[in-house]
């Protein structure tokens, strides 16, 4: 038994990295705009895989606030939030509270449902980039890193690559450092996030999900951080939606080199 057990797992896991080799879409950080994006991306047939360097993705959406395990929706993002199956009880103006335990765990099932492979412990530490284009993930365990191990990493192809890994905007930075390149920003580079304006901050993370340079897009709060808006807290209407903006961008990508 217990060599079946293993035996399992590793057939199983192997068979499933070895099939994203070649990725239609890599997302970079389970947060909630990198999940939504990858629900999506699934649903619509792409074959997606999502990285995040911790055990649980979810990103920021678990603690609620200050870890009271609540959040806010507006009502803008309902349509997202009743297509995934979330339970939310309507608040004042216009809002909605959701249980961040419940969304997370939620929109972590649906993803993996609509057939997006989910590698958790896996640190994406570096992009492929070809003339002049963003083509794949460099990526290692995360322990690897964490313990300053001199190990190499492995390389996954994918035809489009999503910046989902919030306030940090890790691999914007990183193709802008390494490369020498431009961004779709106001400046070229990475600006960084403002201080809060949960209103406009939410506006403003949709307009700025975009492709920030061929082959690379950026959302949620990485797309707020790389064009210089305000942070919103624990408020994540913004989120959903910009994983859905940023689906529907990244498909006709996918398509469009097809
Ligand atoms: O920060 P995060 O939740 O991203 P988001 O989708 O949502 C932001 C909100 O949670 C909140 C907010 C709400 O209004 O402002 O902050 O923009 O999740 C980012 C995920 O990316 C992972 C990280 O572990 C987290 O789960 N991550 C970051 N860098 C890497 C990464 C990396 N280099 N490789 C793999 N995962």
């Amino acid at each position: 038994m217990e060599t079946i057990i293993s035996q399992g797992i590793i057939e199983s896991y192997f068979g499933k990295l070895s099939s994203c080799l070649q990725l239609d879409a890599a997302i970079v950080g389970g947060g909630p705009s990198g999940i939504v994006c990858a629900y999506y991306l699934a649903k619509m047939g792409h074959k997606v895989a999502l990285f995040d360097r911790k055990l649980s993705p979810g990103g920021g959406m678990w603690g609620g606030a200050m870890m009271f395990n609540d959040i806010v929706v507006q009502d803008e993002a309902l349509p997202i939030i009743d297509e995934l199956g979330l339970a939310h009880k309507p608040y004042r103006n216009g809002t909605h509270i959701v249980d961040s335990v419940h969304a997370t765990a939620g929109l972590l099932y649906r993803a993996t449902q609509a057939g997006a492979i989910v590698f958790n412990c896996y640190s994406v530490e570096d992009v492929v980039y070809k003339q002049g284009r963003v083509g794949g993930v460099v990526v290692n365990w995360t322990p690897v890193l964490r313990e300053g191990l001199h190990v190499d990493p492995l390389t996954l192809a994918s035809k489009v690559v999503l910046d989902a890994t919030g306030h940090d905007c890790e691999i914007a930075r990183t193709v802008a450092r390494k490369n020498g390149v431009s961004l779709a920003t106001p400046t070229g580079g990475v600006i960084g996030e403002m201080s809060m304006d949960a209103a406009e901050g939410e506006r403003t993370t949709i307009d700025n999900t975009k492709e920030i340079y061929p082959g690379l897009f950026v959302s949620g709060m990485a797309a707020n951080g790389v064009s210089g808006s305000f942070r919103m807290g624990p408020i994540f209407g913004g989120m959903l939606m910009s994983g859905k903006k940023v689906a529907e961008l990244m498909s006709a990508a996918i398509r469009s080199l097809a």
